[in-house]
């Protein structure tokens, strides 16, 4: 079942509950090749999420600005390759949500921990913007914060949990948002992060 969040925007809520497991233990995987770091800002501020990529292209951030690029500053080697499973996902949603096709090139691992919070902001470093954006939320549940095309808008604040996937695209795609700081886990919740695949057209 698909829930219009807004034109172009699509709420998948469970998509990909079944495959969390897997997707998972793929992450723990990527990131011993690729490990999270957290990124400094072309201002100088440390992002509060960790990061790391997989897929051809992967996004940096540093004092000379944001970019995509085919390696690893850490360490100099290329990006692991995305699972097949990733890219299939991603495109079962897509398609779920009218966008047919859809064949990411980037994959963004963002690991929150409690605490942690990202300001708003837009998605604009991608070589086209025609491209949906699928986003994968795992783990500890996040308040999404869904602005509008300016930064004056007060966003919308849209609850997400384990295995909701949401397809940004169309007059969605250039939206600000951003995630609230995470809240502390409940006691007996199964994790103590929250992981969220972005899947992109960057190149
Ligand atoms: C997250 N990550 O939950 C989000 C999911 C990021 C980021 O924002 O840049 O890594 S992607 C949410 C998104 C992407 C593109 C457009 C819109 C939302 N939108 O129109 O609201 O960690
Ligand atoms: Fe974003």
């Amino acid at each position: 079942p698909r829930l219009a969040l807004a034109p172009g925007a699509w709420l998948l809520r469970g998509f990909a509950l079944a495959q969390a497991p897997a997707l998972l233990a793929q992450i723990a995987a990527l990131c011993e090749q690729a490990p999270l770091r957290h990124m400094v800002t072309p201002g100088g501020l440390t992002m509060q999420v960790a990061m790391s990529n997989c897929g051809a292209l992967g996004w940096v951030s540093d004092r000379r600005g944001y970019r995509y690029q085919t390696s690893d500053p850490d360490s100099g080697r290329p990006w692991p390759a995305m699972p097949p499973a990733f890219a299939a996902l991603a495109q079962e949603a897509a398609a779920a949500a009218g966008f047919a096709g859809f064949m990411p090139d980037a994959c963004l691992i963002n690991r929150y921990e409690p605490g942690t919070r990202l300001s708003l902001h837009q998605d604009r470093d991608e070589r086209e913007h025609g491209h949906p954006i699928v986003s994968v939320s795992l783990g500890l549940p996040a308040v999404f914060l869904f602005g509008g095309l300016t930064r004056t808008e007060r966003p919308q604040r849209l609850p997400l949990v384990h295995g909701d996937v949401v397809v940004w695209g169309g007059p969605a795609r250039l939206r600000f948002h951003g995630i609230a700081p995470l809240a502390p886990p409940e006691p007996g919740a199964g994790w103590g992060e929250r992981f969220n695949l972005t899947l992109r057209r960057a190149g």
